[in-house]
């Protein structure tokens, strides 16, 4: 009797043994495929609480972004086509996320905690930042916009 359970324990150990090694592969498939970033966590740091965006040079920069009840803050980003951009994002309150659809990002903004990912703007456009977390009765008009635009001739 007790052969048989472990055959069937076996045979369940290397099916999660599969599935988690398919799971592994699949992340780091779309990581390549589509360039999609994974989010980073940082040390926590009340200097990212400020909401800014900092230009390191033409085709470089920071956005420090905060999400509270109900809103995103900095509102509008302003980059130049090509820009590459490193988000570091916290919330003053509840667990928000951060939604750029057309970018494939997908983060969460959580209160004491920094995440990170870096987003490059190759295309001009208007790009929508939203909260997909639900998180209290005006989640609906917490959104942000990224503007990409070609930078203007001197
Ligand atoms: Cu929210």
């Amino acid at each position: 009797m007790a052969a048989i359970i472990d055959k069937i324990e076996k045979r369940i150990i290397i099916a999660t043994g599969f599935l988690l090694a398919l799971f592994i592969f699949s992340i780091l498939y779309a990581r390549d495929k589509y360039r999609t970033d994974i989010p980073e966590c940082l040390p926590y740091d009340k200097a990212y609480t400020e909401p800014k965006v900092n230009k390191i040079d033409e085709k470089t920069y920071q956005v420090f972004g905060v999400a509270q009840m109900w809103m995103f803050q900095p509102a509008e980003i302003n980059v130049p086509v090509g820009s590459e951009v490193d988000f570091f994002l916290t919330s003053k309150d509840v667990v928000h996320g951060f939604n750029i659809a057309q970018k494939n990002v997908n983060m969460m903004a959580i209160y004491g905690s920094i995440n990170k990912t870096t987003v490059r703007f190759d295309k001009p456009g208007v790009y929508d930042i939203v909260c997909h977390e639900y998180c209290g009765s005006g989640h609906q008009n917490m959104k942000a916009q990224v503007i990409v635009n070609y930078p203007q001739s001197k």
